[in-house]
Order: C-alpha cells, then sequence, then structure tokens
C-alpha cells in the first residue's frame, strides 16, 4: 500500500548516505569560491549594497556571498597560501580562499547562512565557529561533533546568525593538528551586524577587525615549525608584521571601532596612542554601559576578542601596538643576551677574523640595532625596523599606527602619509645652558663599583612566557 511513498523515502536516504557526509545542499550547485591574493587592506564593501556599516579587515578582505532561496551562501577553500608578512619576506601558510588569515565573513543577526567548505589540504579539517549560538552538530569539533573533512571532501554548514557580535572561525581537528592548523594561519573573522539599532552596539564611522597570529620561522626559511608550543619568533597581526601592516587612516572626530581576536598561544596587553577607549563588546556580546571604563591598553588574552571604541579626536600619527616589547621585534631579536655596557671592540675584532660580517651589537642599548646592516639570511626580516619621517621607528611584529586627519574624507581609507607636526607642537632639542643636576655631589664610580650588578634574562635570552 505504502510502499511506492516508502521507496522514494528510502531511496532518498541511500542517495544522501552515498553523498557521504553531505546534505541535500551540496547536491545543488555550489557558490563559486572567491579568492584573493593580494595582501593589501581591501575598502570596506559599498555601504549602499548592505544595510549595515560594512568592517575593514587590515591587510584582509570581507568574503563575497550569493543569495539562493533565502540563504546567505558561502564557499570557503581551506588550502595552502604564500603570504607576504612583510615587504621582503614570504611564508608557506595554510588559510582559506588564497590566504592567511581567511576572509572576514559578514552577515546580519538572524540570517540563514549556509557555508560550504572544501578542503584541499593534505590532511582533515574542519570548521569551528567559535562564540555563536548554533545547533550542536555544526559546531565543527571533529570527532565529537563531526567526521574530519577529508582532503578533497566538501562540507557544509548551516545555521542561524543568532547574536550580533564578533566571532572567528578555525579549525577544530585533533589536537595536534589543530595545534598545527593554527600555527599555520588557519583562522578568520566572523562578524555578525545587529538586525536594528541596538542600544550597545555604536554607530561607527570607521569599523576595523584583524586577528593576532604567531609563528616560529626560522631566519632564512619559509614554513612555520608547528611543534612550537610557545617560543614564536613572529607576533603578526593577520599575518602581518610592521611595516607590513597598513596604518588605521581616519577622519578627525571619527567613531571608531576596531575588533581585536588573539588567536596565539599567549595574552597581547594593546595599547593605543593619544586617546583613551572603551572596551565595548567580547565574543560574549556586548558589554552593558555600566561596565564599561577607559583604558589605553587592554589585555587579550588566548582565545578571547576584544572591541574597542573611541572618537579620534586628536590628530596626528598615533602608535598602536602590543606592549610586550619582544612582541614588537621580529626573529632575529630573539635569542639574543643582554650587551649593555659589555665592551665589545675588541671581541668584535676577534670574531671578525672567523666570522667578516659580524657587528657587535647592543653595547649603548638596542637602538643601534634597529638600523643594522647586518647581512641576514633570504626572507629574513630585521629585528626591528620601518622608517618613519624622523628616522628608525625601531619596531616589527604588533605595530601599527592610527593616523588621524582633519582632511580625510569620509569613507577614504587611504594612507594619507606622515603628519605635519603644527609648528610648536613638536619635540625637538633644547639649544640652550643646560644647567649641572642638584645634588650631584655623589660619586657613580664608586656607586657602580659597589653594586656589581650583572643583569641578565633568564635563561639567556628571550623565553616564550
Ligand atoms: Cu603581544
Amino acid at each position: 500500500m505504502s510502499s511506492r511513498r516508502d521507496f522514494f523515502k528510502w531511496a532518498g536516504v541511500a542517495g544522501a548516505v552515498s553523498a557521504a557526509a553531505v546534505s541535500r545542499h551540496v547536491l545543488a550547485a555550489i557558490p563559486e569560491p572567491h579568492s584573493h591574493v593580494s595582501a593589501a587592506t581591501m575598502p570596506p564593501l559599498p555601504s549602499e549594497s548592505v544595510p549595515y556599516q560594512p568592517v575593514v579587515t587590515l591587510n584582509g578582505w570581507t568574503l563575497p556571498w550569493r543569495m539562493k532561496d533565502g540563504v546567505k551562501e558561502f564557499h570557503l577553500v581551506a588550502e595552502p597560501v604564500v603570504r607576504e608578512l612583510a615587504p621582503g619576506m614570504k611564508a608557506r601558510l595554510w588559510g582559506y580562499n588564497g590566504q592567511s588569515p581567511g576572509p572576514t565573513i559578514e552577515v546580519v543577526e538572524g540570517d540563514q547562512v549556509r557555508i560550504f567548505v572544501t578542503n584541499k589540504l593534505p590532511e582533515h579539517t574542519s570548521v569551528h565557529w567559535h562564540g555563536q549560538r548554533i545547533p550542536n552538530g555544526m559546531d565543527g569539533v571533529t570527532g565529537l561533533t563531526q567526521k574530519g573533512i577529508e582532503p578533497g571532501q566538501t562540507f557544509v554548514y548551516e545555521f542561524v546568525a543568532r547574536r550580533a557580535g564578533t566571532f572567528m572561525y578555525h579549525p577544530h581537528a585533533d589536537e595536534m593538528t589543530q595545534m598545527a592548523m593554527g600555527m599555520m594561519g588557519m583562522m578568520g573573522m566572523w562578524i555578525t551586524h545587529p538586525r536594528q539599532p541596538h542600544p550597545l552596539i555604536s554607530e561607527v564611522q570607521r569599523d576595523f577587525c584583524f586577528l593576532m597570529n604567531s609563528y616560529d620561522i626560522e631566519p632564512g626559511s619559509f614554513r612555520p615549525n608547528i611543534m612550537t608550543m610557545t617560543d614564536f619568533n613572529l607576533w603578526t597581526w593577520n599575518s602581518r608584521v610592521f611595516p607590513g601592516i597598513d596604518s588605521l587612516n581616519v577622519r578627525l572626530y571619527d567613531k571608531v571601532r576596531i575588533r581585536i581576536g588573539n588567536l596565539t598561544m599567549t595574552n597581547h596587553p594593546i595599547h593605543l596612542h593619544g586617546h583613551e577607549f572603551q572596551v565595548t563588546g567580547t565574543d560574549g556580546g556586548a558589554i552593558p554601559l555600566s561596565a564599561r571604563w577607559s583604558e589605553v591598553t587592554t589585555d587579550i588574552a588566548v582565545g578571547q576578542m576584544r572591541q574597542i571604541e573611541f572618537v579620534a579626536d586628536e590628530e596626528g600619527d598615533w602608535a598602536f601596538h602590543c606592549h610586550k616589547s619582544h612582541h614588537t621585534m621580529n626573529a632575529m631579536g630573539h635569542k639574543l643576551p643582554t650587551m649593555i655596557g659589555v665592551e665589545q671592540a675588541d671581541l668584535a675584532k676577534k670574531i671578525n677574523r672567523l666570522i667578516p660580517d659580524y657587528m657587535s651589537m647592543g653595547q649603548h642599548g638596542m637602538a643601534d640595532m634597529a638600523e643594522m646592516e647586518m647581512p641576514m639570511p633570504d626572507n629574513t626580516l630585521p629585528m626591528m625596523t620601518g622608517q618613519g619621517p624622523f628616522g628608525g621607528v625601531g619596531m616589527g611584529g604588533m605595530f601599527s599606527v592610527l593616523k588621524v586627519r582633519r582632511d580625510q574624507a569620509p569613507g577614504d581609507y587611504s594612507n594619507p602619509g606622515w603628519y605635519k607636526h603644527p609648528p610648536g607642537t613638536l619635540a625637538t632639542e633644547y639649544k640652550g645652558e643646560v644647567a649641572a643636576p642638584l645634588h650631584s655631589t655623589d660619586d657613580l664610580s664608586e656607586q657602580a663599583a659597589a653594586i656589581e650588578l650583572q643583569v641578565r634574562k633568564p635563561g639567556g635570552g628571550h623565553s616564550g612566557h
């Protein structure tokens, strides 16, 4: 009686099973995978085209989508990529759609979202949608909530973007694979914009986002060491290091939001010069107004996102960086002993007989190293570098500049060049007489002899934390 109906029902099930871990949506055409090779910051989506203020991903881009029967469809491709970390250094990483990190996914609260994930890596992967409220089976934890996506397979994730906020995506395969993928650059951001004006989500004129990641790449090599657990030597924002990180260019009096995710294995105290900001949200959502206070540095722990907001009401070029000093240095700066006060002239002469290129370093502090021209292996960045209008900036790693300009046009994200300081507002050399300091009778050499202090970092150099 019901056999005909049952036949079709079972035929349907058999079809789905033979398509292996694939829902019925895969049987329809998959959206074209968009790919992006440049490491330049892509301007935001045209604001007329979307019902929200789009984000700008620092040295990144937003993934295009298509609408199909009311569903927003994306296609992520997990694959090996080559990423320029800064001019002069490229790294072989893993990422999505031609880049590491992967493209930012932007949706609106309440959107039905379908994400196709194709695996072009040599091992299985999955995608976990960090921080979102979704059906358990869409959570992307290999072994726990799904099978791994094997090389060559495409999986499909589908859920409603229920909560407005800033989220991340990254693989969640077995622990070693997961770690390896994180250290190879597999990660991206996800922004869910509020559907209606939200009491705790301000309207802003500029909305930036980026992920913090870290790599252990030996000077002269291209591929991260994935066995590293703590001792990384390249500290990056969206897989870029200063001076390769684009500046954040804004118009005077713009309200600015910056969303920062941390997928490194340590915390980062992020510091902004010239302005106070408030932390207005975490991956858990918007922070109530009564629980906000002003800061100039906020610590971002492992696996956290922090969203900061401020009015850019001070013109200038304001440093914006991680406050851990070894996170604003590149690989060459690690594992060096403290050399301040060590007489190196004789030593250098002796070493020069063995190694002609050797230069003594750090005798008068480390500033001279910022401009050192010691030959380096190919594909290696100087430890601290970057030229500003007044000379070497002496930074690497997690460092950028907030550029606030009166004449920056609304919606213009281009770099306005260096700030021109109005007369009388620039620190300069004092040319007058310098009086002797009071209480100058203490004999410093006597004190020095008495103290005999040896300053040495534990382990003779950089430690992971
Ligand atoms: Cu840091």
